[in-house]
């Protein structure tokens, strides 16, 4: 099914479920070349979920700030490229809300394990900010926390479980949004972990 969750915002529904068992042997094998880690936040903080990307860029943060780079810098090598099916996915999902010819130049790629979460915040990295944000959820649900334009806007709750598909674009593109700490349990392909993709087109 498909829900308008807001002006630009789409979800859709377990648009990725039949797809699952084929995108997690694709991140198994981008993270046997780029590991997930924890990033430290600009402030110093270590993230509670771990990160890795695939694509010609990926998103890093370190003491120095957040940017977009083709280096993975614990390995000096480039990121792993974005897999056909990466790509087929997030266009066919980005078309669904209207964005036609979306081709993502950056997947970031979130492992959460249950007590870790992201705190409110907006993606404003990408250079170009009509292309929409495409996300993909795998494993435990997890509790998105989806905010306004303004930091103390107060924030709805939606439920995002394995297989569902969002398009962030248009107004929503720069809302405030997080997840709040993923709750303690087992996924059948999963186990202990929600993994979520984000791609982006960044340059
Ligand atoms: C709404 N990730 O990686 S995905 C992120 O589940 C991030 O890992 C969360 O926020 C996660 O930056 C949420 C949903 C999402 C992603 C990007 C957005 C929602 C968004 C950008 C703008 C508005
Ligand atoms: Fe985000």
């Amino acid at each position: 099914g498909r829900e308008a969750l807001a002006p630009g915002a789409l979800v859709l529904r377990g648009f990725a479920r039949n797809q699952a068992e084929g995108l997690v042997a694709e991140i198994d094998a981008i993270c046997a070349r780029a590991p997930f880690r924890h990033m430290l936040t600009p402030g110093g903080q270590r993230m509670s979920a771990a990160m890795t990307n695939c694509g010609p860029l990926g998103w890093v943060s370190d003491r120095r700030g957040y940017r977009y780079q083709a280096v993975d810098p614990d390995s000096g090598k480039p990121w792993p490229p974005m897999p056909g099916a990466f790509l087929r996915l997030a266009a066919d999902a980005a078309a669904e809300a209207g964005f036609a010819g979306f081709v993502p130049d950056a997947c970031l790629i979130n492992r959460y394990e249950p007590g870790a979460r992201m705190s409110l915040h907006q993606d404003r990295d990408e250079r170009d900010l009509s292309a929409p944000i495409v996300s993909v959820s795998l494993g435990l649900p997890a509790i998105f926390l989806f905010g306004g334009p303004n930091r103390s806007d107060r924030a709805e709750r939606v439920l995002l479980l394995h297989g569902d598909v969002v398009v962030w674009g248009g107004p929503s593109r720069l809302r405030f949004h997080g997840i709040l700490p993923v709750k303690e349990g087992a996924h059948a392909l999963l186990g202990r972990q929600r993994i979520n993709l984000t791609f982006r087109k960044t340059a």
